[in-house]
Order: C-alpha cells, then sequence, then structure tokens
C-alpha cells in the first residue's frame, strides 16, 4: 500500500476513495476536506469570531486541532452535563488540550447554573437523558454563543453522525427535521446564532486515524447513556453497507444534499415568536427548554432548580 502523492509507505487506507496516504498527507487530505467545506458553504472566514462546542471527544478535539492550525479565530465551549465520571473526564480532556495549545476556553456547568445536571434532570422530570441533555445543549450553546458575541456556532458533527440523523430522519419521515438537515444553518432570528458542521464530511474512522496520527488524547470512553440509542443502530447498519459498499454513506447524505434537500428549502415557512420566559425564538408561546426547567422546579425542590435570569 503506497501513498497516493509521494508513493512512500502509506498508513491510512480510504477504500471509500479508493486510495492511501501515508501519515504527512492523510493529515493534508483531512485538513483540505474541511477547509473545501468551508469554503463550499462560506460557513465563515478567519475574520469570524468562531465558538466550537467541545465535548472532549475526537470530533471536536481535531476540529479544534485543524482549525487553529489553519488560522482560525476559535474558542472552546464546553458544557459540563453532570453525567457522573463521563463529564468528569471529558471536562478533564477538553481542559488539558486548551491548555497544551493554549487555547481559550470557555466551562459551562450546567449544575452549578441550573441546579442540577442531565442525570438529576432526567430523574426529576422522567424523561429519558438525552431529551433533556439535547435540549440544554442546542439552548446553552447558542445562548453562550450569543451573549459571548460569536459570528458563528461549530459542531464537530462527522459524516457519520449526519448519515445516521438522515437514516432516522427518513425511516420516520419527519419533514422538519429533514428540512433542518443541513451542514449549514444560516440564523433566522436575531437570537439565533447561524451554525455549521464542516466535519461533515469526515467519517467517525477518519477522524480517529487523525487524532491517532498526532497524538490528540480524547475521551474514548461513550456516555452511558449512549447506550441502545437508535442512533447507533442506524451507524451500525450503515457502517455494514459501507464495508460491502464503499461510499453508501457519502452517496446518502450528499445526495440529499443535493437533490432532495432544496424541495424542502422551499418549503420552509416558520413563523419564530419569543419566548414569554426568556426571550430565545421558539415556535410556541413559551419554548421547550423554559417549559422542561418549569417541570423540574414543579417536581424537584423549588430551591434546587436555579432559573435563567443567571445567565
Ligand atoms: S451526551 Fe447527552 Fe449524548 Fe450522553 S446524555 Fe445522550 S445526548 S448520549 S451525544
Ligand atoms: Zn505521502
Ligand atoms: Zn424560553
Amino acid at each position: 500500500m503506497r501513498c497516493k502523492k509521494c508513493h512512500k509507505k502509506a498508513s491510512v487506507e480510504l477504500r471509500r476513495h479508493n486510495t492511501s496516504f501515508c501519515p504527512i498527507h492523510y493529515i493534508e487530505f483531512v485538513s483540505n476536506q474541511v477547509s473545501r467545506n468551508i469554503k463550499k458553504h462560506n460557513m465563515f472566514t478567519s475574520a469570524n469570531r468562531v465558538l466550537l462546542a467541545v465535548s472532549g471527544g475526537k470530533d471536536s478535539l481535531a476540529l479544534w486541532d485543524i482549525l487553529t492550525k489553519q488560522g482560525y479565530n476559535v474558542t472552546g465551549l464546553h458544557l459540563k452535563l453532570g453525567i457522573g465520571n463521563y463529564s468528569l473526564k471529558a471536562a478533564e480532556k477538553t481542559r488539558a488540550f486548551a491548555e497544551t495549545h493554549e487555547l481559550q476556553l470557555i466551562e459551562y456547568d450546567l449544575e452549578s447554573e441550573m441546579g442540577l445536571g442531565v442525570s438529576r434532570l432526567s430523574k426529576s422530570i422522567k424523561r429519558a437523558p438525552c431529551s433533556g441533555c439535547g435540549l440544554n445543549k442546542r439552548y446553552f450553546f447558542n445562548k453562550l454563543a450569543l451573549q459571548f458575541q460569536f459570528d458563528v456556532l461549530i459542531t464537530g458533527h462527522n459524516l457519520d453522525d449526519e448519515a445516521a440523523t438522515l437514516f432516522g430522519n427518513v425511516l420516520h419521515w419527519q419533514e422538519q427535521a429533514l428540512s433542518r438537515q443541513s451542514p449549514i444553518l444560516e440564523s433566522t432570528h436575531p437570537n439565533l446564532v447561524k451554525k455549521c458542521k464542516p466535519l461533515y464530511t469526515l467519517t467517525e474512522r477518519e477522524i480517529a486515524s487523525y487524532c491517532l496520527l498526532l497524538k490528540i488524547a480524547y475521551q474514548e470512553e461513550e456516555c452511558p447513556n449512549a447506550a441502545g440509542a437508535h442512533s447507533l443502530l442506524y451507524k451500525d447498519l450503515l457502517n455494514r453497507l459501507e464495508v460491502q459498499s464503499p461510499g453508501s454513506k457519502q452517496q446518502f447524505l450528499q445526495g440529499f444534499l443535493s437533490k432532495i434537500r432544496p424541495s424542502f428549502r422551499s418549503q420552509e415557512t416558520v413563523t419564530l415568536n419569543e419566548c414569554d420566559s426568556c426571550g430565545m425564538p421558539t415556535t410556541g408561546q413559551v419554548c421547550s427548554f423554559c417549559r422542561m426547567w418549569e417541570r423540574a422546579r414543579k417536581l424537584t425542590d423549588p430551591k434546587l432548580v436555579n432559573g435563567t435570569s443567571n445567565l
């Protein structure tokens, strides 16, 4: 196996591209994919202030590394979710990366700010941890990006994440979710920050190889609440398809983005109001974040649960 570029011994084989690379040219390939995605979708420029949601896992740390090397102005945002040891280790990996590379990091602790972390919140409102967790993440990523006046919020979603989400959305014909599935979501309200996913063309395995070659220490442990998630089942199905037919994941996602999504876009007529409680955009009167925390306040000792006024 030889590198496509320099013909030296290759260390990474990419079957879906029918090619192989040595370490130097593999790192260059990953970096080029990211810069191509940023330019193709006008995600941001080096003049923008970019906020990256950093979980401490391979995707967000690799993206931080790539963008910093490309000269972008990227600050990390780590949300401490309050999921036992998993969250403690995630914060450690994130902090260690930021310190080693001398990068700016904002940390936000859900438990100390709101009174409950994801684990205790899900018990108190009797909802699956991932639904409360996802809602908190979406809310605080947007809110903190606005509060600290960033131009764009980016996440480390990769090709496997996006293809699995698309699979789930198609399986259940979730039209609203399909209309929003895109590597870039422009701001449609003064209180909604622009959101982008620069890694959406790279697979989990490709990003893990990048981290391995550059010795990026990331959190390998999965969140304990991920077990049994439908997204893992969809990823497994798509991985099996990929083994038999390399390039399937990419074809599935790219085909949707180029051929199907434009027709959903023309139907987008969602009117956004401002939440009566927090002022953030919502399709109803009170946003789902405020309704969830109101429920938690009613079902828990109200002294333990804080309002959102301290944001
Ligand atoms: S962190 Fe949160 Fe994930 Fe854990 S509780 Fe579920 S959503 S699985 S990406
Ligand atoms: Zn090479
Ligand atoms: Zn609200």
